[in-house]
């Protein structure tokens, strides 16, 4: 027999390649040496790390699937690698990461003219210029088809008028990829619209109980004219932002995990040491149950990562896939990052633990991208041809 080895139970290395384990080994190192010791003061003051995204492009982690363009054009799996590392210190450097390289840089890559991926793209991925994407509207999350928000001709170029929130990297963004319902055919495109755009203002959503390493802002449109140029031309209809969220929703399955893995790390280590009736935490059985359901899920959700990503790069996914690992990982690691915390007794309470941070991210990361519910929603209608959500 081979030898167990808990930190990967089903030996997750088994089906990387080389360059995937040599592109994971940087990403973590990076994240240990650069990232978390910075964790606890970006949590506690809110401040944006403006290093992160030029040192992760420094390393070619930004739209690291893309081919050309200054892009690594890795696998996904080494793109889910990298998110899982991210992950495993903050979800919001994670989110932070994810809309800069699939909602951001694959809105251009996938729907952009040449001139907009050879304008954007390089600079987008070496982390000199920063992006988000507004999709989401205050009276319009779960169901983006109801959007406010409207692009109409006019000379030169477009009006975009109406308002995103809850946006991600916006208040620091230089480039906001904006979704609006387009007045003449009543269909949604995307338009790229530079910060200092007059009538654009981007203002922070502050004093977040979750995700406060990375920034969220509102999005106001007040009769912003773009060029004609301003257009994604190839992308038409809600299935151009839903393309992008694809990407983003199955780097969250990965990332997802690699918080959950910390948190059965720190975990697993104080129940070593601390002991109570004259033994250590880890010796007794609530304890030990807690720890190994958490472990079983996260070598189960690992695997499905995997295979996942192997069907992108091979053109076989299903985007109900991507809903099915979206949905199971993080709705898992919630559940089981809420589980083990309990180890920590009162120190839960104390940040120096860092497992109460990353259960606080984690009810937003199984809220983003699609609710649990949502995902659920989304299945059941595979499952049964009956759609729950529509009307
Ligand atoms: P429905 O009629 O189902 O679909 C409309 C069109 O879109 C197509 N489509 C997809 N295409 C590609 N990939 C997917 N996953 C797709 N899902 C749907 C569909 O085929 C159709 O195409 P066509 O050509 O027939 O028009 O649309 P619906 O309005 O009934 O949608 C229902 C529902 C609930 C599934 C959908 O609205 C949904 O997914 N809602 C969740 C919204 C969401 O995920 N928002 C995310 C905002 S961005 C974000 O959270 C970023 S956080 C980033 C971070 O910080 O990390
Ligand atoms: P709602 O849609 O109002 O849902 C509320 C509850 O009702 C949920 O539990 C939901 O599951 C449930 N519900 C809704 N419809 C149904 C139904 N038909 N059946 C059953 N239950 C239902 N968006 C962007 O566009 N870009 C970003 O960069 C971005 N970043 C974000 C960062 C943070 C920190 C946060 C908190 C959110 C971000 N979002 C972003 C928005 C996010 O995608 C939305 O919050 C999410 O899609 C849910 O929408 P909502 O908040 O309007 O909730």
């Amino acid at each position: 027999f081979a030898k167990f080895n808990a930190e990967d139970p089903l030996s997750l290395d088994s089906l990387l390649t080389d360059e995937e384990k040599a592109i994971r080994d940087t990403a973590r190192a990076f994240c240990q040496e650069r990232l978390l010791p910075r964790v606890l003061d970006a949590q506690r003051t809110e401040e944006f790390n403006h290093d992160l995204l030029p040192e992760m492009g420094k390393l070619g982690f930004l739209g690291p699937t893309i081919e050309g363009y200054g892009c690594a054009g890795v696998s996904s799996v080494a793109y889910g690698l990298i998110a899982r590392e991210v992950e495993r210190v903050d979800s919001g450097y994670r989110s932070t990461f994810s809309v800069q390289s699939s909602l951001v840089m694959g809105a251009i890559h996938d729907y952009g003219t040449e001139a907009q991926k050879e304008s954007y793209l390089p600079r987008l991925a070496k982390g000199e210029i920063i992006g988000c994407f507004g999709l989401t509207e205050a009276n319009h999350g779960s169901d983006p088809a109801g959007m406010e928000t409207v692009a109409e001709e006019v000379d030169g170029g477009f009006k975009l008028s109406g308002a995103k929130t809850w946006i991600s990297n916006a208040p620091v963004s230089d480039l906001f990829v904006v979704w609006a319902r387009c007045k003449w055919d009543n269909k949604v495109r995307g338009f790229l619209v530079e910060k200092g755009a007059k009538g654009l203002d981007a203002p922070p959503i502050k004093h977040k109980l979750a995700l406060r390493c990375s920034l969220t802002g509102s999005v106001f449109l007040d009769n912003v004219h773009v060029s004609h140029d301003a257009l994604l031309p190839h992308g038409k209809g809600l299935s151009a932002p839903f393309g992008c969220l694809n990407s983003a929703r199955y780097g969250i399955s990965w990332g997802s995990m690699g918080a959950l893995e910390d948190c059965i790390a720190r975990t697993q280590a104080y129940a070593l040491e601390r002991h109570q009736f004259n033994r250590p935490l880890a010796s007794f059985q609530l304890v030990q149950k807690k720890l190994v359901d958490a472990m079983s899920e996260v070598a189960l959700g690992l695997q499905a990562c995997v295979q996942v990503g192997r069907l992108k790069d091979a053109g076989a996914v299903a985007p109900e896939m991507i809903s099915l690992v979206k949905r199971n990982n993080c709705g898992k690691a919630l559940e089981h990052a809420r589980r083990v915390l309990d180890i920590l007794g009162g120190n839960a309470c104390a940040d120096e633990y860092h497992v109460g941070r990353h259960v606080a991210n984690l009810q937003v990361v199984n809220t983003y991208e699609g609710t649990h519910d949502i995902h659920t929603l989304i299945l059941g209608k595979a499952m049964t041809g009956h759609a729950a959500f529509a009307n």
